[in-house]
């Protein structure tokens, strides 16, 4: 027993220690990866804009809850645009992503940047400054939509 939990333990352990991008098994699960990624991130960095935008009144504890998710979520979608998961199932992201691949990973890099400077603002609770770096953050997203993300679902 005790040496089938050591086995069960090393396994586990490899898995988290591999990068993220060696861990899936089709492109189909890359692609719903990242798409479901995506959706989180959104959600809760919506949450955020529904305050910073003035439609919900400021609360400095749902703002950091909802910073806490965007944090560990807004890095995952960048490591399931491997070789390959650019067919598998529809999807919007252009074939820019993988012709343009420095560019695409400055894109990521400087929402990145964008979401750090937002979590800064958030743990803070200084409303004015979580404006600005929503702003600067949602900034972020849309420039690389409007580079990477196309209008329509592909159709596989
Ligand atoms: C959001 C969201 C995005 C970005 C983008 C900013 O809340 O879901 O994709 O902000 O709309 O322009």
């Amino acid at each position: 027993m005790k040496r089938l939990f050591l086995a069960v333990t090393a396994v586990a352990g490899l898995a988290m220690s591999l990068p993220a991008a060696a861990q899936f098994q089709k492109p189909e699960d890359a692609i719903k990866y990242r798409q479901s990624a995506f959706q989180v991130m959104s959600a809760h960095f919506g949450r955020i804009g529904a305050m910073a935008n003035g439609r919900v009144p400021f609360d400095a504890k749902v703002a950091q809850d909802n910073m806490a998710i965007v944090t560990v979520v807004h890095k995952l979608p960048f490591t399931a645009f491997g070789e390959g998961t650019d067919k598998g199932l529809p999807q919007r992201a252009k074939p820019e992503v993988w012709k343009e691949a420095a560019k695409f990973k400055a894109a990521g890099e400087k929402m990145q940047a964008e979401v750090a400077k937002l979590d800064a603002a958030v743990k803070a609770g200084n409303l004015d400054a979580i404006k600005a770096a929503f702003g600067a953050a949602g900034g972020s997203c849309k420039a690389c939509h409007d580079d990477f993300r196309a209008e329509k679902y592909s159709s596989n």
